[in-house]
C-alpha cells in the first residue's frame, strides 16, 4: 500500500479505498477580479495552489482513481440559504447580488463554476454544496459508501473555512484524511499556517498533512 511522509506519522493508504476532493476551486473565489478578490482578499494565496494541483488531479487520474469535486454556492431562489448566511457580509455582496462573473455563488453562473485550469473531466463527481462542509445537504456520505471509499485526500479552498469544515466532519464519519499543505490554500497566510497546524496536531486529531509531491510519488 502506498505510504506519504506526513505529520504527524506516515500516512498509509489503499488506493482501491481513497478518493481525492477537490474543495470549492470556484472562480468567484480565486479568480482575480471576482467575488473573493472584490471583498479585499488576496486570491494569489489561493491562486499557487493551482499548480500544484493540477499536477496532482494529473497523476491521480493517470492511475485511474476517484476525484470528487465541490462547489458551494445557491440555488437561484436562494432557498437553500439560510437568512443566518445570507444577511452576513458586505451590504452589496452578499450571495445572489450580482458580481463581475455573475450572481455571487450562484449555480448556474459564471463564477460559480471551477476555474478552467482544474475542470472536471469524464464521469468525475461535481457535489453541488450549500454549506461550508461537503457532507452537509449533500449526496457525499451515500456515493463514498458505495464505492467503498475509506480515506480522502483532501484539496482545495480555503484551508480553515470549506476544507476544514469537510475535515472535520469526514474525521467524525470515520475517514482518514490527508490534507496537502500545496494543495490547499487561505487568504490569510496565518490561518494557512495554523489551520494545517490544527488539524496535525494531538497526534492527528483531525487527520494528516503532506505535501503533494510524495503523494505523487507514492501512487506511480
Ligand atoms: C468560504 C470556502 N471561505 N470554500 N468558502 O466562504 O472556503
Amino acid at each position: 500500500m502506498p505510504s506519504v511522509d506526513a505529520k504527524p506519522g506516515n500516512f498509509t493508504f489503499d488506493l482501491d479505498k481513497t478518493a481525492l476532493i477537490v474543495i470549492d476551486m470556484q472562480r468567484d473565489f480565486l479568480m482575480p477580479g471576482g467575488f473573493g478578490e472584490s471583498l479585499g482578499n488576496d486570491v494569489s494565496q489561493l491562486r499557487r495552489t493551482i499548480e500544484p494541483l493540477a499536477a496532482l488531479i494529473a497523476a491521480w487520474r493517470s492511475q485511474g482513481l476517484p476525484i470528487i469535486h465541490t462547489r458551494e454556492g445557491h440555488k437561484p431562489d436562494l432557498s437553500d440559504c439560510p437568512p443566518a448566511k445570507l444577511n452576513r457580509g458586505a451590504p452589496s455582496q452578499r450571495i445572489g447580488d450580482p458580481g463581475a462573473f455573475g450572481r455571487i455563488l450562484i449555480q448556474g453562473e459564471y463564477g460559480h463554476d471551477i476555474i478552467d485550469e482544474l475542470q472536471p473531466v469524464g464521469d468525475e463527481v461535481v457535489i453541488d454544496k450549500p454549506g461550508k462542509g461537503a457532507f452537509y445537504a449533500t449526496d457525499l456520505s451515500e456515493i463514498l459508501e458505495k464505492s467503498g471509499v475509506t480515506s480522502l485526500i483532501v484539496t482545495g479552498v480555503t484551508t480553515e473555512v470549506c476544507v476544514h469544515t469537510t475535515v472535520r466532519e469526514a474525521n467524525d464519519r470515520g475517514y482518514e484524511c490527508l490534507v496537502l499543505a500545496d494543495c490547499v490554500g487561505s487568504y490569510f497566510p496565518e490561518f494557512q499556517q495554523v489551520g494545517l497546524q490544527m488539524i496535525a496536531a494531538q497526534g492527528g486529531i483531525f487527520g494528516w498533512v503532506a505535501e503533494s509531491p510524495a503523494v505523487i510519488s507514492a501512487i506511480q
